[in-house]
C-alpha cells in the first residue's frame, strides 16, 4: 500500500514527507494505523548520522501509538480495532539475554533494530523505485501506517488518549526504568537529573514517584527547570552557567547525591554526573552520545565504591513495563501532556528535529490523524 512517511535520505539533509510503499504484515507482525508519534533525541541523532553508518535510507520514528489494522498469521495478542503503543525492542524470549530476563537486551531484537530490518532480517518498506527502506528502530512510525514485529505492539488496556499514549513507548518507558530498574532508587534517596527534556522530564516524575526525598533537576533551559518543577523535582539548577556546577547542584540536592541521571548524551555531563555523587553513589547514563565520543574519569575515585552504570530502554521487559504505567497514567498519577509543547502533523517532522537541536520545548508529538489520536479542540 501506499503511505506518507518521513523518510531520512542522507544525514545532514532535512528528512522529507512522501509517498512510500508498505507491503502488509507477515507471520508474527501486525499492521498499524499510526495515531501519534513522540519525536525523540534519538532520531536527531539518526538523522544527523551520528549512530553509525549506513543507517539509511530511512523512516525514523520509535516512539508512538496506533490502531491495529492488520495481523499476520500466528499473532494472538492483539486484534484489529486494538489500540497500542510502540516498543521498539520486540524481545524475541529465547535468546540468552531474553532467557535471562535481560529483554531490553534481547540480541536478534538489537541486530535487526541496528540494521533498520524486522525480526525475519527483511523490510516492508520501499521507495516508489524500489529502493529498500530501513524501518526506523524497527518502529518507522513517522508514518500514517507501519508494520511492527507483534511483540512491538503492546496493547493499551486504559482509555489513554493516543495523542499522549504516543509517549510511553520511548521517554516514559526508558526514564521510569531508569529509575526504577537500572537504578533501584529508594525512599528519601537523593537524586539529581542532569538534562530534563524529553526524557529527562520522566525520570523526574520517576523518582519522586518513587519516593526520592531529593530531586535536583539540571538543564541550561529555564522552561525545562519549570516543567521539572510541576513534574515534582525539589529544585532546579541552571547549568547555561558552568561556573561552580558541582557546588551548586551539591548545595541544591542538600549533599552530594546518591543517584545522578545524565540524560543528555555529552561527555562532559557525564563526568559531571560522576563528579557529584557521593562515595558509595551511582551515575545513571541514558543520555546517547554521538559515536565516537569518550568520557574519562579520575581512576582514584573508584576507591569510594562510586559506579557508573548504562541504561538502555529503561532495563527491563518493556511490554510489561509499559503495561503497567499504563495503569499509573490512567490513575492520573503519571501526567503525559505536560510534556508536550508541541502538537503538529507529519509534515512537521524536520522542523521538530530542528527544535529539539536547538534545545526548545521538550516533546513535540506529531499526529497523522487529530480524531483518531483523541486531540482535543482546545490543543492547537
Ligand atoms: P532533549 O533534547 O529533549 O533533552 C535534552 C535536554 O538536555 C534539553 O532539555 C537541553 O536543554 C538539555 N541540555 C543540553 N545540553 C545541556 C548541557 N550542556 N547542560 C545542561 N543541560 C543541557 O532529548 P531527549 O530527552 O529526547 O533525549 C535525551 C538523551 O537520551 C538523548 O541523547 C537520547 O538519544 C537519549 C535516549 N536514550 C535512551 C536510552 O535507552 N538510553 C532512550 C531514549 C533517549
Ligand atoms: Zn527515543
Amino acid at each position: 500500500m501506499r503511505i506518507r512517511a518521513a523518510v531520512l535520505h542522507q544525514p545532514g539533509t532535512p528528512v522529507t514527507v512522501e509517498e512510500v510503499e508498505l507491503d502488509g504484515p507477515k507471520a508474527d507482525e501486525v499492521l498499524v494505523r499510526v495515531a501519534a508519534a513522540g519525536v525523540c533525541h534519538s532520531d536527531v541523532h539518526l538523522a544527523d548520522g551520528a549512530l553509525g553508518p549506513n543507517r539509511w535510507p530511512m523512516v525514523l520514528g520509535h516512539e508512538g501509538a496506533g490502531v491495529v489494522e492488520a495481523v499476520g498469521e500466528r499473532v494472538t495478542h492483539v486484534a484489529p480495532g486494538d489500540r497500542v503503543a510502540f516498543s521498539f525492542v520486540p524481545s524475541c524470549g529465547a535468546c540468552r539475554a531474553c532467557r535471562a530476563g535481560r529483554r531490553n537486551l534481547c540480541e536478534p531484537a538489537g541486530r535487526n533494530a541496528f540494521a533498520g530490518r524486522l525480526m525475519d532480517g527483511t523490510s516492508r518498506l520501499r521507495m516508489p523505485d524500489g529502493t529498500v527502506l530501513q524501518h526506523g528502530l524497527m518502529t518507522a512510525c513517522f508514518a500514517e501506517r507501519t508494520v511492527v514485529a507483534a511483540a512491538g505492539a503492546v496493547p493499551l488496556d486504559a482509555d489513554i488518549p493516543l495523542w499522549q499514549a504516543a509517549l510511553l513507548g520511548c521517554g516514559v518507558v526508558t526514564g521510569a526504568g531508569a529509575v526504577r530498574n537500572t537504578a533501584g532508587v529508594r525512599l528519601g534517596d537523593t537524586v539529581v537529573v542532569i538534562g530534563c527534556g524529553g526524557v529527562g522530564l520522566q525520570v523526574v516524575a520517576a523518582a519522586a514517584l518513587a519516593g526520592a526525598g531529593r530531586v535536583v533537576a539540571v538543564d541550561r533551559d529555564h522552561a525545562k527547570l519549570e516543567m521539572a518543577s510541576a513534574r515534582g523535582a525539589t529544585a532546579g539548577v541552571d547549568a547555561s552557567d558552568g561556573e561552580d556546577l558541582v557546588k551548586r547542584i551539591r548545595a541544591a540536592a542538600g549533599g552530594a547525591p546518591d543517584w545522578a541521571f545524565e540524560v543528555i548524551g555529552r561527555a562532559d555531563t557525564m563526568r559531571l554526573a560522576w563528579d557529584v555523587l557521593r562515595p558509595g553513589g551511582t551515575a545513571i547514563v541514558v543520555g546517547l552520545a554521538p559515536a565516537g565520543v569518550e568520557v574519562s574519569l579520575p581512576a582514584i575515585e573508584f576507591l569510594s565504591e562510586k559506579s557508573i552504570k548504562g541504561c538502555y530502554y529503561g532495563s527491563t521487559d518493556v511490554a510489561d513495563e509499559l503495561s503497567r504505567l499504563v495503569r499509573l497514567v490512567a490513575a492520573g498519577r503519571l501526567p503525559l501532556a505536560d510534556v508536550i509543547s508541541r502538537v503538529s502533523d507529519l509534515d512537521g517532522a524536520e522542523d521538530a528535529l530542528e527544535r529539539l537541536r536547538r534545545g526548545e520545548g521538550a516533546r513535540t508529538v506529531l499526529v497523522m490523524d487529530r480524531e483518531l489520536a483523541q486531540v482535543p479542540d482546545s490543543v492547537p
